[in-house]
């Protein structure tokens, strides 16, 4: 069993949701071959120097599976792409681009957060070019914590502003890319946050399957096995 989740944006002011997370992590994760982690675990991420109690407890239960030989993959979303080495080291977590590919009991999967192929809402792109820029990131990781804070609240703001005058469709990833994507990499299966439109799409040429946020009441797991692919 492979479980896959996505988009449970962690953060002190909803509790359930991290208690929902180390739940899993002790409870159905030790029993799985693997976890991948495709992105948005925290609600943002502004540099691995930063500590918290929320941290620590999520690294912590990332860094006991791990140790039992449970491996834990993981490709930073659009708020956590700050996530670093140096955080992944502490979690014996392992780094993934932003596309790659496994062989899931025989269906070549391609896994990603999703932002990516959103490339309808242009906004978001041009920001995501500039944010992504290495050098912009290492003059951002050398502000003082505080004012890297202030600074990804207020991008948080903005892109809840932003959202409002979006229409769902744009905000949705665009369809001829999304398979223009698949067929680059060979794949007959794709898996998906960042929407958080939880669903199972079959197209006639693959299957895309979208991973749901995680919410006080629901937790988005897919789970995979040779029988196939389900939410539980
Ligand atoms: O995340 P969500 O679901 O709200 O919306 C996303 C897109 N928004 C984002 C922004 C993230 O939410 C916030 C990331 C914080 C990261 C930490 C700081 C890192 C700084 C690094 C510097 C190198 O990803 C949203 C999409 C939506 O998904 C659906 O796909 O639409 O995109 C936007 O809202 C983008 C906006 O349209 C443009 C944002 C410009 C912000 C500029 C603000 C500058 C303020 C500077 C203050 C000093
Ligand atoms: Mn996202």
């Amino acid at each position: 069993m492979i479980y896959f989740i996505a988009d449970l944006h962690l953060n002190e002011s909803q509790p359930k949701i991290t208690e929902h997370f180390l739940q899993f992590m002790q409870q159905k994760a030790p029993l799985a071959e693997a976890i991948y982690i495709l992105g948005d675990l925290f609600d943002f991420w502004i540099g691995d120097d930063e500590d918290s109690a929320l941290i620590c407890q999520v690294k912590q239960a990332i860094s006991s599976l791990t140790q039992t030989g449970v491996p834990c993959y993981f490709i930073c979303g659009n708020r956590d792409f700050l996530i670093g080495k140096r955080f992944a080291t502490a979690c014996g977590m392992q780094l993934l681009p932003d596309y790659a590919t496994l062989d899931l009991y025989g269906k070549k999967t391609l896994i990603c957060h999703g932002d990516t192929l959103c490339i309808d809402d242009v906004k978001y792109q041009q920001f995501r070019r500039k944010v992504h820029q290495k050098w912009r990131q290492r003059l951002f990781l050398c502000l003082p914590l505080a004012l890297r804070l202030h600074i990804a609240r207020k991008i948080r703001q903005k892109s809840q502003q932003d959202k409002q005058g979006k229409s769902a469709q744009i905000m949705d990833v665009n369809p001829q890319f999304t398979a223009q994507i698949i067929e680059k990499f060979a794949a007959t299966q794709l898996i998906h946050g960042h929407t958080h439109r939880q669903a199972v799409h079959f197209e006639p040429k693959f299957t895309r399957i979208v991973l749901g946020d995680w919410k006080a009441d629901y937790a988005s797991i897919l789970a995979v096995d040779e029988q196939g692919a389900r939410f539980v």
